[in-house]
């Protein structure tokens, strides 16, 4: 189980739900909407990776923000502990009960407000599904400026909550800054109505973004306004395969030493992102990376996965472009990929030729946290960490580990965001007490963040304070002070309980 479930206690001021309570929610809601069906209850008691588990007794699905509004205004005056629930997705332990909190799910708000072709602005409700947006715009000639392997569950108010990060961060920016306008219900039932629809608004703090990455702690995000961009003619799809100086040192004792090999990977690593920024500017719409490991639990756990390179190399590299004039587009990437080959920065790749091809390389990339869920336990890391460091601590892990687990490395190298994952046969506590604090430690002495875009969720909680300075902190603690004062949203979780109870 994940680092902190069983070390928190329940915090005895939240009331228990009782008759009278159900009885008032279905006054509300109607009783198809007020659930305590256990098969139902066991599934939004379980996160995504089955790590997490609540004991909730009561899951209830609004349809309006007046309902969100009602259900959150009695929850605050009974002392009711709640979580919000988007798609279930999330990775931290920050969508699902860690007690008997009522689950909120977001789900049945699914609507589509209006759409304007001319400025690319979407409103819709929270509980839209991603790849239904996706769709949607993609109809009118749009795109979502985020895109993510949950995609087909994610909804756009749980990525607008932890402010996900995914695959095309490196070309349209954050949620920070493609999210316009939003509307949100505090736990006192006020709805606070942000929904903006203009680029520019200078009036005062822009208190939106209190909402975005706040993980559900300040208030149910119930409505967004997003600036999508335009659908691009010519999308091209590369993966490559980087110089694979290791092999070379295996067939050739006397090439290099591991040590200079190693050093010799990790620069032509972040040569080939320098280079890919340059050469392919404005067309660069994703830059990932997966190890040999990664590439091997897909091969071995996800059906129908094939290697698109006749041999295995020790990194691969998915670059994506996307811009308007097909011939400009695909000679800018080839002279690219030829001065990456001649340089030798890359020492093979394949360009995807059709939609189909395209679609199988990012299933590679896209299915490595799915083929690790088959593969066993799974610890989790999302850390920001200066590209030409990145892999070192995938390396050190392995070391620290040796063969108790298998440690991969991937992630969105285009943002410096490492997804260093530890798989296991099972959890269990020695494994765990050599990779925390160590990962935390070693995250927090170069800089880096120990939640690129995952959040904290229960998982990290405590953690915080490798990232964020303790004045920060405790800012953030009178924020969700003078928000929630009696802590019904998603208690134990974000901020670490000493600051929070
Ligand atoms: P949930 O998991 O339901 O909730 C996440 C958090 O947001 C919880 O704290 C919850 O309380 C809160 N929340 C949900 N909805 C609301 C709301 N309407 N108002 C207030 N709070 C709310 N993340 C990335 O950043 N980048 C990735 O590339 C990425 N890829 C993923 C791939 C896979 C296969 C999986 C399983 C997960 C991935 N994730 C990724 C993590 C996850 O998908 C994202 O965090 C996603 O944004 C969560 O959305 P959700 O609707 O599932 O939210
Ligand atoms: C991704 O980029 C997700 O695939 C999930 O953020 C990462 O599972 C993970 O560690
Ligand atoms: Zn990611």
């Amino acid at each position: 189980y994940g680092s902190t479930a069983g070390l928190v206690q329940r915090n005895p001021k939240y009331s228990t739900l009782n008759d009278e309570d159900v009885s008032y929610f279905e006054g509300i809601l109607g009783k198809k909407n007020v659930i305590q069906d256990e098969e139902r209850l066991v599934a939004a008691n379980t996160d995504w990776m089955h790590k997490y588990k609540g004991s909730s007794k009561l899951l209830l699905q609004p349809r309006s923000t007046h309902e969100v509004s009602q259900i959150l205004k009695y929850c605050n005056s009974r002392c009711l502990a709640v979580v919000p629930q988007g798609g279930n997705t999330g990775l931290v332990g920050g969508s699902v009960p860690v007690f008997d909190e009522v689950i909120i799910s977001l789900s049945s708000m699914n609507n589509i407000v209006s759409f304007d072709k001319v400025s690319g602005i979407l409103v819709c409700e929270a509980g839209c599904i991603l790849e239904n947006i996706i769709t949607f715009l993609d109809n009118e000639g749009f795109i979502m400026p985020l895109d993510l392997g949950a995609k087909g569950s994610c909804q756009i108010g749980g990525n607008v909550s932890t402010n996900a990060g995914g695959l095309r961060l490196v070309r349209y920016g954050s949620l920070h800054g493609n999210v316009l306008g939003l509307e949100a219900v505090l736990a006192n039932g006020t709805v606070i109505d942000m929904l903006k629809t203009v680029l520019k608004d200078n009036t005062g703090y822009d208190l939106k973004h209190l909402f975005i990455g706040s993980e559900g702690s300040l208030g149910i995000v119930t409505k967004v306004s997003i600036l999508t961009p335009p659908k691009l003619s010519s999308v091209n799809v590369a993966f490559l395969a980087c110089k694979d100086y290791i092999i070379c040192c295996w067939t050739d004792q006397n090439c290099f030493n591991t040590c200079d090999v190693l050093m010799e990977l990790k620069r032509l690593e972040g040569k080939l992102l320098q280079e890919a920024k340059r050469k392919l500017g404005e067309i660069l719409s994703a830059f990932e990376f997966l190890d040999i490991q990664s590439m091997n639990l897909v091969l071995n756990h996800l059906e129908g996965t094939r290697n698109p390179l006749p041999t295995m190399h020790n990194f691969y590299v998915l670059i994506e472009t996307t811009g308007s004039d097909e011939a400009f587009d695909k000679q800018k990437l080839e002279a690219f990929l030829l001065h990456a080959m001649e340089n030798e920065l890359i020492s093979d790749g394949v360009l995807a030729q059709d939609i189909n091809q395209s679609s199988s390389f990012w299933h590679l990339r896209e299915g490595i946290p799915e083929a690790l869920m088959r593969a066993g336990a799974v610890y989790k890391y999302d850390l920001s960490i200066p590209v030409d460091k990145l892999y070192n601590l995938v390396e050190e892990m392995r070391t620290r580990l040796g063969n108790v687990a298998n440690v991969v490395g991937y992630g969105h190298l285009g943002d410096g965001n490492l997804h260093l994952n530890i798989s296991a046969p099972q959890y269990d506590d020695k494994i765990l007490s050599q990779i925390e604090p160590y990962v935390y430690e070693w995250t927090s002495k170069h800089r880096g963040s120990i939640s690129a875009e995952h959040g904290l969720g229960l998982m990290k909680a405590n953690e915080i304070l490798y990232s964020q300075s303790r004045e920060t902190v405790q800012l953030m603690a009178s924020i969700k002070n003078l928000m929630d004062p009696h802590k019904i949203l998603n208690p134990y979780k974000v901020l670490p309980h000493s600051f929070s109870s």
